[in-house]
């Protein structure tokens, strides 16, 4: 990588390392010499109702953590919290989306209020094992469902909010849920989803729905049905504030998130209980340096992984202060987000490159309104980040003064794998750097070959089961052993591709999957195709993500018209609805370009590289010899300007 080693080094300030959880570098050689036992270790953290009599089972692709321990997850995030002192310490601050609006729970409160809501949802018939799905908006009822869910024993299932109706119904489906917890509306930005609408619409094709609980949140006028539709407020009011946790097991499901893959369907991401806490409580203590003193802010919404596992999870389970944001980074105003880190004394920082460059975007003014001096640590999460970018957020958003901890990881890990350990590890700009100590990465090349010392480039993965791993796709067993464990044998592919340099520091490149990374949304080329096709004026559409210098990557979408139709402005409008309809506003294409055809190879398979190299305007598209039809490509090149 001779190339491009001008790449600086930040050690840990002194400051940070006088104060940080961890600071000795021998963590990560005894984690290596016995890793059962450093999870066994990180486990003993937790609280358990009966202990494990065994800590890994390994019968790849299955893993088993903490075998035959009982615990409950909810118990561990607010009954143990108070236990241990923190009853009247906020748990819970909220800011709407109108700023210095909001609420704040303490641990005891939460306590009673999700225990409530668990008597709630018990009312209601769900019983423990039956998933329960949740469309909110990233309001306190968020993490009080799923903290009820985890209560009962009951799998949540949380669907995003910019989903659209189709998307949802797909979801509820797979899963059966008896019970959707949905709101009025998410105001978001100034704006308003329907979220009650969309939710009635998904329901015309749900069987499995007996109940919905709608939170009372802009109090706009929605349909109701009897029978079917009942207000939380209501339910609320009734409920009992004692609701004792029950004791599950240690792989008993915790939740299920779709998450999308190289096909058209989501998959149903399966996380249990007790390895998945460990693995969670151990990283945000570890490389967030969350401690219980802290004001924390992840800006990640919950329903993506990074808000489950770092904004519910990992912070209450550590006994913090966890901040929840309703709203976009720039509402009202430009200078939001360091507003609410001066009015909170926000002293950690969890945020994605995205956010960072439209910040950067935009200047250092809005910041310089604004004091910043309680911050200590910065995380970033979801997609690569240019060295520009990192550069720009430490000097600009830390003051020069906070480490940055570059974390990567998926919904599938559950948890932070390859990251520095602030206190530790030192950082160079665009790197994740290590794996977490026990995480044992690795590099394959395409035929199978483990690549050892430096290296341009490889696949990213990982060689030994780790605590917080998915354990399967819900009810699709063959296809979670196929999509990860088939390609390399024993060993989770990852479908990431990266670099490792000679201090062995991983820079995680992107997918190499047709998974694209969008704003640090994950959505496959696959899905957003099939809802093009699904408009009848559409024969064929291939997608592609091309590199975007604010969303990371940007979605482009080549459409094969029906014989007598022509591309026009309101057809690309009408697209852009459909995708938007059938899957969600986040996954609209920024260009659509019609085109007569596309570069396929003689047995028909799409070339992505060429599509991908027409739309970043490249010259040379390399090596079209393979194509049916090279000619194809000047059409392509034509068809785009
Ligand atoms: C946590 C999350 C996972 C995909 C993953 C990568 C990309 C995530 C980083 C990153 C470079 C990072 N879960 N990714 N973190 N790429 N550096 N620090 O994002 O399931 O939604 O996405 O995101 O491609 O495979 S996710």
């Amino acid at each position: 990588m001779a190339e491009e080693t001008e790449i600086r080094t930040y050690d840990p300030p002194e400051e940070f390392v006088r104060q940080a959880n961890v600071k000795d570098a021998s963590v990560y050689d005894e984690a290596e010499k016995d890793y059962e036992g450093f999870w066994e270790e990180r486990a003993r953290q937790l609280h358990w109702f009966k202990e494990w009599d065994q800590v890994l089972k390994w019968d790849p692709p299955e893993a088993q953590w903490f075998v035959g321990g009982k615990l409950n997850v909810a118990y561990n995030c607010l009954d143990y919290q108070v236990e241990q002192g923190r009853g009247d310490k906020a748990a819970l601050v909220w800011e709407s989306d109108e700023p210095g609006e909001g609420k704040s729970y303490t641990y005891s409160e939460l306590t009673a209020e999700v225990s409530k809501f668990a008597n709630v949802l018990k009312g209601l018939g769900v019983k423990k094992g039956e998933p329960v799905a949740i469309y909110l908006p990233m309001i306190p009822e968020l993490p009080i469902a799923m903290l009820a869910c985890a209560r009962i024993g009951a799998p949540h299932s949380v669907v995003f909010g910019a989903f659209s109706a189709d998307s949802l119904r797909d979801r509820i489906n797979d899963c059966e849920a008896k019970v959707l917890v949905t709101a009025d509306e998410a105001p978001r930005g100034g704006r308003k989803t329907p979220l009650k609408k969309n939710a009635d619409e998904a329901l015309a094709d749900t069987p499995s729905i007996e109940n919905t609980v709608v939170v009372r949140r802009t109090g706009e006028d929605v349909d109701f049905t009897e029978g079917r539709d009942n207000w939380y407020d209501e339910l609320m009011q009734e409920a009992d504030a004692e609701c004792p946790a029950e004791e599950v097991d240690s792989e008993d499901i915790l939740y299920i998130l779709y998450s999308s893959g190289s096909t058209g369907k989501p998959k149903g991401i399966v996380h249990t209980s007790g390895g998945y806490l460990t693995h969670v409580k151990a990283t945000t203590s570890w490389v967030l340096d969350v401690k219980d003193s802290d004001v924390y802010w992840c800006t990640a919404d919950v329903g993506w992984v990074t808000g489950h596992s770092y904004l519910v999870y990992g912070p209450l389970s550590n006994g913090a202060t966890s901040l929840i944001y309703e709203g976009t980074p720039s509402y009202p105003e430009a200078d939001r987000f360091w507003d609410i880190i001066e009015r909170h004394g926000v002293n950690i920082l969890y945020t994605a490159p995205t956010v960072i460059r439209a910040f950067m975007k935009g200047g250092t003014e809005d910041l310089e309104k604004h004091d910043l001096t309680s911050l200590r640590l910065l995380g970033t999460v979801g997609e690569p980040i240019n060295p520009r970018a990192w550069e720009w957020y430490h000097e600009n958003v830390g003051g020069g003064r906070c480490p940055i901890v570059d974390t990567w990881w998926q919904t599938e890990t559950g948890g932070i794998m390859i990251s520095p350990l602030p206190g530790i590890t030192a950082t160079k700009p665009g790197m994740a750097t290590l794996p977490f100590p026990g995480i044992s990465a690795g590099l394959f090349d395409e035929e199978g070959n483990e690549i050892e010392g430096p290296s341009d480039s490889g696949n990213l993965v990982v060689k030994r089961p780790w605590p917080g791993m998915l354990r399967t796709l819900y009810k699709d067993p063959a296809r979670y052993k196929e999509t990860y464990w088939e390609k390399y044998g024993d060993v989770y592919f990852a479908g990431d591709g990266a670099r490792r340099d000679e201090d062995g520091y991983y820079l995680i490149t992107g997918r190499v999957d047709d998974v694209m990374n969008i704003s640090g949304h994950r959505i496959s080329t696959a899905e957003v195709e099939s809802a093009l096709v699904g408009h009848q004026a559409v024969a064929e559409s291939a997608v592609i993500g091309r590199q975007d210098e604010d969303t990371g990557q940007a979605i482009v979408a080549y459409v094969i018209l029906e014989g007598d139709r022509e591309g026009s402005d309101e057809l690309i409008q009408e697209l852009n609805q459909q995708v938007r309809r059938t899957i969600g506003a986040h996954a609209r294409p920024k260009e659509i370009i019609f085109t007569p055809d596309l570069p396929k190879t003689r047995s028909g398979k799409i070339m992505r590289r060429i599509l991908r190299g027409v739309a970043e305007g490249e010259q040379d598209l390399g090596d079209t010899s393979t194509l049916a039809d090279p000619s194809v490509v000047d059409d392509l090149k034509a068809a785009r300007q």
